[in-house]
C-alpha cells in the first residue's frame, strides 16, 4: 500500500502540468497531509484506511472505532470526529466516503453481495472486453505467467472505494484448467492482495471439470465419484484461500456442459456444488441465462422462466439464482426479466453488464446508470440478495477503454451499495472526482451523460426493437441478419419480424404470450397494444406501419423520428465536447474522448441509415 500511495503522490506533483491518462480513475485525491488519525488496530485494512486519511483527509483529526452495536457488517457512521463501523470493512468504506466528500453521516449497503464478474479467459483475452487484455491472466511462451501485483492492488483500492466486495476472476464460459493447482495458486496470490480491501474472490467453473481433467468418467451430479471430486476440490481451494467466496456457474447454456447432459436438473447440479461448498460457507451463483436446450423452439425470452420456475424451492440454501436484468441479453432497452416475479423461494441476484457489449462497447459514451435505475424501478431492490456486474476492466492504461466507461464501473459500485441513489447524483460525483469540480463542466457533462443512454436506444433500437446487431461482435447494425446454419435466436430477423404489414415481435396473448410471465397488472398493461409503453411497443407487439402513436404520428414516422433524434443528440454532444469542454480538462483525455465521440457520431449515422433503409423497404411498400 505504502508504495502505491508514494507513487501516486509523485504522480500528483506532476499532474497539473502533464496530460492525464485516466489511470487514476476517480481517485485523484490531492494530498493534504494534515490529519491525525487515531485508532488502536494494526490490521492491514485499518492501516489502509489510516494512510488514506492521513494523506488525503482535509480535517485535523479523526478517530476510527470498531463498534459492535452497529446494525450490519459493512455500514459506517461518522459523527464529525469519529468514524465507527462494526467491521474494519465499514471503516474502509467510510474512509472513502469521506474522501469523496460524502457528508452522509450514516450509510448501510443494500446488499451483502456486491460483485464484479470478469469474463476473462485464462489466455488473457476477455470475452466482450474492450479495454485490452486481462489484468489477472496471461500466457507467455505457452506458460501461465503471473499478474502485475501493483495493478491488482490499485484495482482493489478502486473497488473498495465504491463498496465492491467480491470478484469472479474468470469467464463464465470457464476453462476446466481454472481449478488445476497452478491456477489455484495464482488465485490465492490474488486473494491475498484483495483481502485487506475486503474483496473476496470467486471462480466461474466449468460443470464438466472433473471429467474434462480425466479424473472421473462422467460429470453427472448424482454420481458419487463426481460429488466426491468436488468435495475434495473445495477442500483444496479453502486450504489455499480460507475466505474463498464460491462458484459462479453457466450450465447448459450456449454449449456449456451441465446437469442436463445427464438428464438431471439445474437444481441437481447446483445442489451438488452447494453441498461441497457448504462446510466452508461458500455459495453457488447459478445463472438463469439458458435458452435453446430443454425449451428449444419456445420464444427465447420465455425460456428461463419455463426452465427454472418448476425448480423453485428445490435449491439448497447456499444457492442463489443469478439472472440478467432483461429476459434476452443486455439490450439497450429490455423489460425486466420475469424471473424476478416468478422465482419466490430461491434467492435471486441480478446480473448487470458494465461492459457495453450492446451499447457501443468502449467506443460510445453511454452512461448506464439510468438503464439500471429503470430496472430497479420495476423490480423491488429489496427482493434481491445481491448484485453482480460484468466488468469492463482491462490492461488499457485507463482501465476501461473510454474515459467515460469508467463512470459505469463507478456507478455500478455506488448502485450496488444503494440502488436508490439518483443516477444524476452519481454522475456528478464521478465527474467532479474524475475531471474537475468546475460547475460549468459538471452541469453540462452530467446532462450529456443523462441523455446518453436514451440517445443510444434511439439511434440503435427505438420503440422496443432488439437484437438487430451485427453477428458475433455485436457492434453496428445488421437488421437483415440471417444465417441459415445459426440458431434462429441469434438472427436479427427473428427479433424484428418486419414484413409489409408491420414490425415487432408478437408476445401478447395473441402471440407467444410472454406477457403472461409478468405479474398480473403489468401482464395486462403489456398485453394491450394501447396501454403497452411505447418504448417497449415492438418488444411485445407486431405493429402495423400505419399504427397511430400517442402523438398522432404513424409508427413508421415515429421510427424515423427516433433514429434521427438519436443521431442529432450525439452530434450535439460531440459539438459541445469539441467546442466547449477543452479548456476545463487536460489535453490528453479531452482529445481521446473527442476522437471517440467523433466516431460515435459516425456509427450512430450508420445505424440510422442502415435501419431506416432496411425497414423502409417494408414500410413504404
Ligand atoms: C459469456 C451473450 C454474450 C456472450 C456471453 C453470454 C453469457 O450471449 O454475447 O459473450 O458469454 O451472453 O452471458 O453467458
Amino acid at each position: 500500500m505504502k508504495h502505491i500511495l508514494l507513487s501516486l503522490f509523485a504522480l500528483f506533483t506532476t499532474i497539473s502540468v502533464h496530460a492525464e491518462d485516466g489511470h487514476q480513475l476517480w481517485l485523484r485525491y490531492q494530498p493534504v497531509n494534515k490529519a491525525k488519525v487515531l485508532c488502536d488496530s494494526k490490521s492491514a485494512t485499518i492501516q489502509i484506511a489510516k494512510q488514506e486519511l492521513e494523506t488525503y483527509y482535509n480535517g485535523a483529526q479523526i478517530a476510527l472505532k470498531l463498534d459492535a452495536t452497529m446494525p450490519d457488517d459493512d455500514g459506517y457512521r461518522f459523527d464529525g470526529s469519529t468514524l465507527s463501523a462494526r467491521r474494519e470493512a465499514g471503516l474502509l468504506y467510510g474512509t472513502y466516503a469521506l474522501l469523496r466528500g460524502d457528508m452522509n453521516m450514516e450509510s448501510h449497503p443494500a446488499y451483502d453481495l456486491r460483485l464484479l464478474n470478469h469474463w476473462d479467459n485464462l489466455d488473457g483475452s476477455i470475452e466482450r472486453g474492450y479495454a485490452g487484455e486481462s489484468i489477472f491472466w496471461k500466457i507467455e511462451n505457452a506458460q501461465l505467467s503471473t499478474f502485475n501485483a501493483q495493478l491488482i492492488e490499485e484495482y482493489a483500492r478502486a473497488n473498495a472505494s465504491i463498496g465492491i466486495n467480491g470478484t469472479v476472476l474468470n469467464n463464465v464460459n470457464a476453462s476446466p484448467k481454472m481449478l488445476t493447482t497452478p491456477y489455484l495458486k495464482e488465485v490465492k496470490k490474488i486473494a491475498d492482495i484483495l483481502r485487506p480491501y475486503h474483496i473476496k474472490v470467486y471462480l466461474s467453473i466449468n460443470f464438466a471439470t472433473p471429467m474434462a481433467l480425466g479424473d472421473t468418467k462422467t460429470a453427472d451430479p448424482l454420481d458419487k465419484s463426481v460429488a466426491k471430486w468436488w468435495q475434495k476440490k473445495a477442500k483444496e481451494i479453502y486450504k489455499l484461500i480460507p475466505d474463498f467466496g464460491g462458484f459462479l456457474v453457466k450450465a447448459n447454456s450456449e454449449g456449456q456442459p451441465g446437469p442436463g447432459d445427464y438428464k438431471r436438473t439445474h437444481a441437481d447440479g447446483a445442489n451438488m456444488l452447494a453441498d461441497a461448498l457448504k462446510p466452508y460457507k461458500g455459495i453457488v451463483m447459478w445463472r438463469c441465462f439458458v435458452y435453446g436446450a430443454n425449451h428449444k423452439g419456445e420464444d427465447r425470452v420465455k425460456q428461463a422462466v419455463s426452465e427454472f420456475k418448476p425448480l423453485d424451492g428445490q435449491f439448497r440454501d447456499n444457492v442463489i439464482l443469478q439472472t440478467k436484468n432483461g429476459p434476452l441479453d443486455f439490450q439497450p432497452r429490455e423489460p425486466y426479466s420475469p424471473i424476478f416475479d416468478q422465482i419466490k423461494q430461491t434467492p435471486n441476484m441480478v446480473e448487470l453488464q458494465i461492459t457495453q457489449e450492446y451499447l457501443g462497447q468502449s467506443r460510445h459514451l453511454v452512461y448506464l446508470a439510468p438503464m439500471w435505475q429503470e430496472f430497479f424501478s420495476q423490480v423491488n431492490p429489496k427482493q434481491l440478495r445481491g448484485i453482480a456486474g460484468v466488468a469492463n476492466i482491462g490492461l488499457d492504461k485507463n482501465w476501461c477503454g473510454h474515459h467515460f466507461s469508467q463512470a459505469n464501473w463507478y456507478a455500478f459500485g455506488r448502485l450496488a451499495w444503494n440502488p436508490m441513489l439518483p443516477s444524476d447524483k452519481i454522475a456528478r460525483e464521478w465527474l467532479q472526482q474524475t475531471f474537475t469540480r468546475d460547475p460549468q463542466f459538471v452541469n453540462t457533462m452530467a446532462q450529456i451523460m443523462a441523455e446518453s443512454r436514451e440517445a443510444c436506444v434511439d439511434y440503435m433500437m427505438p420503440l422496443g426493437l432488439h437484437h438487430i446487431f451485427k453477428f458475433d461482435h455485436h457492434y453496428g447494425p445488421e437488421p437483415d441478419g440471417f444465417i441459415k446454419s445459426y440458431p434462429l435466436e441469434w438472427c436479427p430477423v427473428y427479433y424484428h419480424k418486419a414484413d409489409k404489414q408491420g414490425v415487432g415481435f408478437e408476445r401478447s396473448s395473441k402471440g407467444t404470450d410472454a406477457v403472461s410471465q409478468y405479474r398480473k397488472e403489468l401482464a395486462r398493461t403489456y398485453d394491450n397494444i394501447n396501454t403497452c409503453p411505447e418504448n417497449l411497443l415492438l418488444w411485445f407487439h407486431h405493429v402495423p406501419w400505419t399504427y397511430k402513436m400517442k402523438d398522432g404520428s404513424t409508427l413508421w414516422e415515429s421510427l424515423q423520428f427516433h433514429y434521427n433524434r438519436g443521431v442529432i443528440t450525439v452530434e450535439t454532444h460531440h459539438n459541445i465536447w469539441h467546442n466547449k469542454m477543452r479548456h476545463y480538462i487536460d489535453e490528453q483525455r479531452w482529445r481521446e474522448v473527442d476522437d471517440r465521440l467523433h466516431h460515435q457520431v459516425e456509427n450512430a449515422r450508420e445505424w440510422r441509415d442502415t435501419c431506416l433503409k432496411y425497414f423502409g423497404q417494408f414500410a413504404n411498400e
